[in-house]
Formats: C-alpha cells, sequence, structure tokens
C-alpha cells in the first residue's frame, strides 16, 4: 500500500514518512507481514478450546475431533469474542465504583462527586431511599452496593433495566436474553463454551446477545454514570484535534487507554502551579496534556483537552519527537507502542496492574495516592524534555477546532429541557433518522475514510450522526464536528442545527459512552410509546477492529438496532451462524447486521432502514 493508501490524512501521511526514516515500524508494516491471514481463523472454523485439537473444520474434515461442527466452533468462537469486549467494558465499569467506594470511605481526597444532581438522580431511579434529601455520602454508598451487586449472581435483571422500553424487556424475556449479572454472563458464557456444553449455535448465539446487553445496560453505563458523577457530566464546550496539538515548546505528555480515573488526574497534575514552575524551569514553556483514543474522549468531553489521535495515529504521535511521555490505562494500547517510544526519548508509563507492558515504567496507581502519583509521572515527563533531540521532531499539520461535550443532559439542555423539539424535528422529516457511528481504525482500510466517508453521507441526507470512540477524532479532523460543518448536511439538519448552534455530527464520548445513545434511543422509545427497533434509527461502526466493537454492535442489534459492520466478524465459516447475524435476529430482536465496506452503499442501506421505519411510524 501507498502512504496515501493508508491513511486519509496528511498528518498520518507525514508521520508514516518520517516512521520509514526514522525506522519505525507500524501497524500498517506489521499488518503486510500478517497477510495473507490463516483462512480458518478469518472464518472462524478453528478451534483451541481443548488439547484433543486444534482443529480446523473443512469440507474434507467436517467435525472437530470432539464432534464439533463449523456452526458450534464459529458460535463458541464468537461468543468468547463477545465476552472479551463484554468484559473489558464492565471491568472499566467496576473501576469506577471502586473510586466512588474509595470516596465514600474516605480513602482519598483525590476524587470526589462532582455531580451530586446525578448522583441523586441515578439513585432514586434504582430505588436508593431518600435519594433527594438523605446525606450525600449515605446516597452515594447505597448506590455503590446496588452498582457492585450488579456484577454478582443473586439477581434476576441488571440495574438499569428500567431504562428499557417494556416491549423490549419483553422481547427479551421471552427470548431468555435479560441480562441478570455482567460476571455471571460472562462466566457463562466461558462455561457454555467449554467443549461438551452449548452445541446449539443459536443457543450460544442468544447467550451472547445476553452478555453484551450485560455490558450495554450494565458495565458500560456503569462506566459512563459513575465517570459523569465523579468527573463531571459533559456540557458543550471547544477543543482542538489532531497531532498539531502537540506543542513543541511545552512538556508533551498524551494520555492513552479507557479509564478517565488516571488521566483525570494527570490533567490535575499537569496543572497544579509547582508543577508548572518545575516544567518552566526545565526550559518548557508548559505541560500540554493531550488524548488518545477513549481516554482522550473522557478528558475532551469533560474538560476540552485536545485530542491527538485516534488509533491509528497512537504510533505516530509518538514518531512526532516530541512526545515526553505516553501514559496508558487499559485497551487498545499496541504493545508496538513500547518500540516505537524506545526509538525516541518518549517514556512509555503503564498505569493499571492488569496492563503492564514489559520494559515499561510502571505505577500502579490507587485512589489514595493517585494524585501524587500522578505529579511523578508528570515529573517524570518534565525530566525527560531535557533529552528530547530537536532534531527529531517534526509536528505536522494545523490543529482542527471542535465542538465536543454532548451527553444527554446536555441535548435536553440545548432542547430547552424535553425532547418534544427532537421528536418534532424528526415527526416534521427535517432530522429523517439518527445514526450512531462509532468505533475503531482497522489497517485493513485507508484510515478514516470508512468512518468519513459514511458520515458525510448521512448528513447529506438529514440523518443526525452521533459519534463515540475513534470516529471522533476523524469526524473532528475533517471539520464536521463545528457547527459550520451545516454546510455539509442537509437543509433539514441545516435548520435545526443551525438553530440550535450544534454541528452536525455531534460527539458523545468514549467507547463505553454508548451507553449514552442506547439510553436516548430507550427515552424516545418510551416517549413515543413504541419499541427501540421501531424507531427510524441506526448504528454503524466502519472501521472496527475489536471484541469491545463487536460486543457494541451486538447489543446494540438486541436494544434493536439495525447495525452496520464495515467488515464482518469471523464468523462466515457457518452459514448459519452467519445467516442469523444477517437475517435471524431480525425476527427475533428487530434488528440485525449488515456488512458493507463501501460507506456510499453502506450510507444507501441506514437510509433505506430509516425510511420503512419512518414509514412504519405513518411519517
Ligand atoms: O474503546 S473505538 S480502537 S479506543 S475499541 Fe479502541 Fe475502537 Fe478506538 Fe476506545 Ni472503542
Amino acid at each position: 500500500k501507498s502512504i496515501e493508501e493508508k491513511s486519509l490524512w496528511e498528518d498520518a501521511r507525514a508521520m508514516l514518512r518520517k516512521a520509514e526514516q526514522d525506522g519505525v515500524e507500524t501497524a500498517w508494516d506489521r499488518l503486510e507481514q500478517q497477510t495473507p491471514h490463516c483462512k480458518f481463523c478469518e472464518l472462524g472454523t478453528s478451534c483451541r478450546n481443548c488439547v484433543m485439537g486444534p482443529c480446523r473444520i473443512t469440507a474434507k474434515m467436517p467435525r472437530g475431533v470432539c464432534g464439533a461442527d463449523a456452526d458450534v466452533v464459529v458460535a463458541r468462537n464468537f461468543g468468547r469474542f463477545i465476552a472479551g469486549g463484554s468484559a473489558g467494558h464492565s471491568d472499566h465499569g467496576r473501576d469506577l465504583i471502586e473510586v466512588l467506594e474509595a470516596i465514600v470511605e474516605g480513602e482519598t481526597k483525590d476524587y470526589q462527586i462532582k455531580d451530586e444532581a446525578k448522583l441523586r438522580r441515578i439513585a432514586g431511579e434504582l430505588g436508593v431511599a431518600d435519594a433527594g434529601g438523605g446525606a450525600l455520602a449515605a446516597v452515594a454508598r447505597a448506590v455503590m452496593e446496588i452498582l457492585y451487586a450488579d456484577f454478582g449472581s443473586r439477581k434476576k435483571e441488571v440495574a438499569f433495566l428500567g431504562r428499557v422500553p417494556e416491549k423490549r424487556r419483553a422481547i427479551w424475556q421471552s427470548l431468555g436474553m435479560t441480562p441478570r449479572g455482567v460476571d455471571r454472563e460472562i462466566a457463562e458464557m466461558m462455561h457454555r463454551t467449554h467443549m461438551g456444553c452449548d452445541n446449539d449455535a443459536a443457543s450460544t448465539l442468544i447467550h451472547a446477545a445476553r452478555t453484551a446487553l450485560a455490558d450495554g445496560w450494565a458495565g458500560s453505563m456503569i462506566g459512563t454514570e459513575l465517570s459523569d458523577v465523579i468527573f463531571g457530566t459533559p456540557s458543550p464546550k471547544k477543543s482542538t484535534v489532531n497531532l498539531g496539538v502537540i506543542n513543541q515548546e511545552q512538556v508533551n505528555i498524551l494520555v492513552h487507554g479507557h479509564n478517565p480515573v488516571v488521566s483525570e488526574m494527570i490533567v490535575a497534575a499537569a496543572n497544579d502551579p509547582e508543577m508548572l514552575a518545575r516544567a518552566e524551569a526545565a526550559g518548557a514553556g508548559g505541560i500540554n496534556v493531550a488524548g488518545l483514543c477513549c481516554t482522550g474522549n473522557e478528558i475532551l468531553a469533560r474538560r476540552g483537552i485536545p485530542m491527538a489521535g485516534n488509533h491509528l495515529m497512537t504510533e505516530l504521535a509518538v514518531v512526532t519527537g516530541a512526545v515526553e511521555a505516553v501514559v496508558v490505562d487499559y485497551q487498545c494500547i499496541m504493545p508496538s507502542l513500547l518500540q516505537a517510544a524506545g526509538c525516541y526519548h518518549t517514556q512509555f508509563i503503564t498505569t493499571a496492574n492488569k496492563a503492564r507492558f514489559s520494559g515499561a515504567v510502571h505505577f500502579d496507581i490507587k485512589p489514595a495516592t493517585a494524585l501524587a502519583q500522578a505529579k511523578e509521572i508528570v515529573q517524570l515527563a518534565i525530566d525527560g524534555f531535557s533529552k528530547r533531540d530537536p532534531q527529531r521532531v517534526e509536528i505536522p499539520s494545523q490543529p482542527v477546532e471542535i465542538m465536543t461535550g454532548f451527553s444527554n443532559e446536555a441535548i435536553l439542555n440545548a432542547l430547552g429541557g424535553s425532547l418534544t423539539p427532537l421528536l418534532e424535528a424528526i415527526k416534521a422529516g427535517k432530522i429523517r433518522g439518527v445514526v450512531g457511528i462509532v468505533g475503531c481504525n482497522n489497517p485493513k482500510f485507508q484510515q478514516d475514510s470508512g468512518n468519513i466517508g459514511l458520515t458525510k453521507a448521512l448528513i447529506q441526507r438529514d440523518i443526525l450522526v452521533l459519534v463515540t470512540g475513534c470516529v471522533t477524532t476523524a469526524a473532528g479532523k475533517a471539520g464536521l464536528l463545528l457547527p459550520q460543518a451545516i454546510d455539509q448536511a442537509g437543509p433539514g439538519l441545516q435548520e435545526i442545527c443551525g438553530a440550535l448552534g450544534i454541528p452536525p455530527v455531534v460527539h458523545f464520548g468514549s467507547c463505553v459512552d454508548n451507553s449514552r445513545i442506547i439510553h436516548l434511543c430507550a427515552l424516545i422509545a418510551e416517549e413515543l410509546g413504541v419499541d427501540i427497533s421501531d424507531l427510524p434509527v441506526a448504528a454503524s461502526s466502519p472501521e472496527w477492529y475489536s471484541e469491545k466493537a463487536a460486543a457494541i454492535g451486538l447489543y446494540a442489534v438486541a436494544s434493536g438496532i439495525y447495525t452496520h459492520l464495515g467488515l464482518p466478524p469471523n464468523i462466515l465459516g457457518s452459514p448459519a451462524v452467519t445467516d442469523l447475524a444477517l437475517n435471524g435476529l431480525e425476527s427475533l430482536v428487530g434488528a440485525s447486521f449488515v456488512v458493507e465496506p463501501d460507506p456510499d452503499k453502506a450510507a444507501d442501506l441506514l437510509e433505506a432502514r430509516i425510511v420503512s421505519k419512518r414509514k412504519a411510524l405513518g411519517l
């Protein structure tokens, strides 16, 4: 692939050229080495679940040693894939409960409850007595206990199930899909996929959906809601995006990973006057914290901290040669970053015991000592500033301005406190529908071409786009997260977004914040007295790569949202599983997956779905 074919962006292309000169290997290089991929793994027909195997299923060898056929093997592999993704988001959510516990127990002063009103609102929703007037610590403790219990076994259903429209709950109930405890569904998925358990592909897939629902309506939702409680609920603000946010004159610290528990402390430490004085004493013009991937989305939405890049920009950010430290927590952190950092003066700093990288500087960040530890990390970055080699620095591109900070609360606020204006705009066809475009980069695609192609095609058709995760950075770089981007939208969106002063592409946060989108869909469905599957809404992940993205896709579908993927998961080796994903789920949960790599064709499919839903609603 030429450099132009690898990425849509000038900042990426410049850094790909520099990486070649500097001898830094990137994901694109490794993809080339790994291509062609193992066909059995691609089709999902290889099984490594026991040591009678490993087995490969083919026409000539239609069963593994245990007797499992392609359908069973593919379903088992996909089930475990979904369990992995659900575990990632949900363990992230649990870490926030632990921080809330540390606050409640008085073990930390570094974290506080920033959005008391939201905590009380959630407490009321969860049935906590005296949620509005009780002592804050007692209310917080009660919420903590209820949410901890969401990870256990002795539950009939997860705590936020009350947010799900009744019609949807009835569908789940009839299918045995109602999510109980997060850990329970994940453990049961591992159990079912052990040799000799669930040998019915459809049954395994139903449980995969239940596991994914436990992610969306519990693990991720807890992650979002408690992050808002502890760090504040996002509200609209301006920021900037792309590699140009790296500052030549300053100590540059990039935070990467997912949980705001670490990145928020790094931001706080970098703003500490003493640390700033030390940076100046080291000859720097200040301390610049910028984000990568989803923890970047967290501090972008809440604090307006600039975003350096999405998934495939993480290595390239280091290639600028101007980064003193990359501070990571967990998920989506390429192990290669350690080698890339080693080519420059960049320190690679890990902060979570569950995400260690051999050779990295490690801090086991704990709530009680988080700020002091974050200051130590910032000090390491300041110390690194003098080691930067100016000859090897190249910062490409000028930052692009963006508008960020949309949450359901912020949307309601912008609408004057009720969803009615939004529903009226949808009914009048000014907003014909809403699509959440979410997820990743994958070097199998030209970086962000699918993300941007689809976003532009939809807004032209008066379909409002909500973005999260790595699509945020893509949309931002393309100038689509600014109110003036309504120029590129259809007349209806121009009118509505113009009147509200919001962009036609709305940043809704990180990947766990897809829970905001399903919650919003549930609120709209309730308001209209219909099911989520009746709404003119859809989801898409044009360039997805991860287990987590698959879990998001599956909880969207199981929640009734038609979901487009730019490439299929590794299931094509089973016609039965593939047919269920693309067709059969429609009759079960009222939505299915559709796979289409071409963004314009994908836009046609999503538009057609929206048109049919509008028609069915009499719109
Ligand atoms: O959780 S979008 S590449 S960073 S998996 Fe990862 Fe995909 Fe980015 Fe956020 Ni989500």
